[in-house]
């Protein structure tokens, strides 16, 4: 039997089920009608005694094919499946390396044997998609590993190196990562056969080994983790009300969970962040990438400092550039200590960390770069010093070496001004802490070569880092939309809203801070200078009038110890006084004050955010309404189980955010709210 994603291959008395779906092995339909086939198939072959279950390329099965979730089911189901492989007359064996996930590892859960190579990971990540392991995880897991572990593996998420489970059920044997895999298999079922020591072991006939006795306290401890993603929550409590249960009862359980989470909105916007975070490095040109192995960062400041880390702790060499010795030592340490912090949290080994270190070299003399492939400046926010630096970067980096600005704010094309090759110019703004922050805005200016806008989109995607391009214009696509929506929260500030009513609303809707913590956080200054370069738009009486009171009363921020809040020991407080500055400033304007409830800004902030994406999609400062909520979720806290704001917007519908906006629009002006194509949202 063959079909184009399975085949089988027969190897004296043992027969190979080898899976080849590209890119990842899901199960699709015909995966599972492959798979399913070939087991009747070998099953009535007399000459068979083993079935090994194999795939081709770069992993074991990953999972369910997610792109099938949104359609009606179609047979086999997997839930048939793996009771169909553990309840075979013939020993199945899974052989694992990559990342056997969700359904590809209830695939090797089902089968009566499991052999891995060293490399490989294990994980039921289903929670990561707002669902719950649909295919028996919830139920043999726990007969295999127990509970507790259960517990945790299927509400995590995580990935876990299966060199974890040595010494236990879940595997016979784990191989060298070098190892031939599939032979390795061949070799385990033969000397299992010839040993007549190879049975069918069916996990789902035993007990399940409960290791569990405060149910509720965690079961609160994950709700608590989960800040309203119901997967996790739902699956605990499945798992505490199976645990007595036979296998088919408890599998019914979980198909029912399962088959209501499928169809809720939480998995349908996780399902969707899964989808657009891969899209946004899909560019609407082709072009090779041009190598680069040698970088360097200007400047060792908090962003400097934070790139080079994450250049670093991706494998490249880093030539770090400051203006005079004290702020290059200055630089190296902020790199030295990201790189404890990681070592100390368990993120990295002290041997990778001093193998990172090892490629990191301090310059002061511009004759040092010129071997790097790519610049990324980090200096002083200032037009002046970074056109400066760029003339610079002109006179003494290769004509073929890429230079991007890492600017937030500032025109990008007129940093191109006189200086050669202006098609290597590019931004690549990354976001602080730029070492752990994954959004980095690849910048397009007019002059901006493909190759090297590509090259900048790979780099970023080999750091980790989820690349989205997009256009130029003030503030960029990030924070243009940032600063839309903290200019709705100024206002409802003036309007009526509290200062502690708008974090926390914020917050319990899902955002990781609350857009006046985040400002302290970042320093108000920050945004209180960048709008001093523009002038205040006279249609906007208010505009950002709470952040100037707090910047003109010497409150900044955290680094002062007061702004919108007061700060003591790194404890955030709310302060009465704070709130009488913004009360005592109302008093210059005659805005008509309402009694706000959380709805009321929650409705205002997100349609706010909502019109200004729309903004941008029309002007072409991003390819797709999908990157702007790539952008929300990496790089200010959107809750990924909301999709983002565009999906949001898709949710509520056209006609109820274009009246939103018309409402919005007649209690102020249409320059704030101006026209945009609702319909994109359709
Ligand atoms: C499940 O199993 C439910 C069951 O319990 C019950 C069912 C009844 N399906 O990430 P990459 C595509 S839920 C379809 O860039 P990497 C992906 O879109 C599922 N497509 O590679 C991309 O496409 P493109 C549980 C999938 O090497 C390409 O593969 N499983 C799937 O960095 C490469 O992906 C999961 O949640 C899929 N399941 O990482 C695993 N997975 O090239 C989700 C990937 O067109 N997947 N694609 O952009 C992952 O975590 C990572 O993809 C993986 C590889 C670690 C596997």
């Amino acid at each position: 039997m063959t079909s184009s994603v399975v085949q089988i291959l027969k190897y004296s008395t043992v027969g190979v089920i080898e899976v080849n779906n590209p890119p990842v092995n899901a199960l699709s339909q015909q995966v599972r009608q492959g798979i399913w086939e070939s087991l009747e198939n070998l099953e009535n072959d007399n000459d068979i005694k083993a079935i090994i279950i194999h795939c081709i390329g770069k992993t074991f099965i990953a999972g369910a094919d997610i792109t099938e979730f949104g359609k009606p089911p179609v047979e086999p189901f997997l839930p048939d499946l793996v009771n169909k492989i553990e309840n075979l007359s013939k020993p199945v064996i899974a052989a694992l390396f990559g990342t056997s996930l969700g359904g590809g590892f209830e695939v090797a859960l089902s089968c009566h044997y499991r052999v891995a190579v060293a490399s490989a990971k294990v994980g039921l990540p289903e929670v990561n998609l707002g669902l719950l392991p649909g295919a028996g995880g919830t139920q043999r897991l726990p007969r295999i590993l127990g509970t507790e572990k259960s517990l945790e593996m299927i509400t995590s998420g995580k990935h876990y190196q299966v060199t974890e489970f040595e010494n236990t059920a879940l595997f016979d044997e784990i191989y060298q990562a070098t190892v031939d895999l599939k032979a390795a298999a061949i070799d385990f079922a033969t000397n299992m056969l010839e040993k007549r020591n190879l049975k069918v072991r069916a996990v789902g006939q035993q007990p399940v080994l409960q290791d569990i006795s405060d149910w509720d306290s965690k079961i609160n401890k994950i709700s608590l983790k989960a800040r309203g993603k119901k997967a996790p929550v739902v699956a605990a409590e499945l798992l505490k009300n199976t645990q007595a249960l036979s296998i088919e009862d408890g599998m019914k359980l979980e198909r029912e969970a399962f088959l209501q989470l499928k169809d809720s909105e939480q998995s349908s916007a996780l399902r969707y962040a899964f989808s657009i975070e891969r899209l946004t490095t899909k560019l609407p040109f082709t072009a090779n990438t041009l190598p680069v192995k040698r970088v360097a960062i200007i400047g060792g400041g908090t962003m400097g400092s934070g790139i080079a880390t994450a250049f670093l702790a991706s494998g490249y060499q880093i030539k770090l550039f400051e203006q005079n010795q004290q702020a290059l030592d200055a630089g190296f340490e902020r790199i030295n200590d990201n790189f404890h912090r990681n070592v100390k949290s368990g993120r990295m080994s002290d041997e990778k960390m001093n193998s990172c270190l090892q490629h990191l070299e301090l310059c002061l003399d511009y004759k040092q770069l010129s071997d790097v492939d790519l610049v990324v400046e980090a200096v002083f926010e200032n037009i002046e010093v970074k056109q400066q630096l760029f003339k610079q970067l002109d006179a003494h980096c290769r004509p073929d070496c890429i230079l991007a600005s890492n600017t937030s704010y500032l025109d990008i094309e007129q940093l191109t001004d006189g200086v050669s090759h202006q098609q290597r110019i590019i931004g690549m703004h990354f976001f602080s802490p730029a070492n752990i922050m994954k959004l980095v805005e690849v910048i397009k200016t007019q002059h901006s070569s493909e190759q090297a806008l590509t090259t900048a989109v790979s780099i970023a995607k080999s750091l980790g880092k989820i690349p989205v391009l997009v256009g130029m214009c003030f503030g960029f696509a990030a924070n243009r939309m940032y600063a839309r929506y903290g200019r709705e929260v100024q206002q409802m500030l003036l309007e009526g809203a509290t200062i502690e009513q708008i974090d926390n609303t914020m917050t319990d809707w899902g955002m990781a801070m609350g857009p006046l913590s985040v400002q302290d956080l970042a320093g108000i200054d920050i945004g209180y200078n960048a709008r001093k370069t523009r002038p205040k738009p006279e249609y906007d009486p208010g505009f950002f009038t709470a952040s100037t009171v707090m910047v003109e009363n010497g409150r900044l921020g955290r680094k002062t110890g007061k702004g919108f809040y007061l700060y003591e020991n790194g404890k955030q407080i709310v302060d009465p006084q704070a709130q009488s500055l913004i009360d005592e400033a109302k008093g210059n304007f005659d805005f008509q004050q309402k009694d706000f409830t959380n709805e009321m800004i929650v409705e205002r902030a997100m349609t706010a955010i909502i019109s200004e994406g729309l903004s941008l999609f029309k002007e072409g400062i991003v390819q797709r309404l999908s990157d702007i909520d790539a952008i929300w979720l990496h790089g200010y806290g959107f809750p990924r189980h909301k999709g983002g704001p565009m999906f949001q917007g898709k949710v509520m519908g056209s006609t109820v955010i274009s009246d939103r906006i018309n409402q919005y629009r007649n209690q102020s002006c249409i320059e704030i709210w101006p026209d945009v194509d609702v319909q994109a949202l359709d």
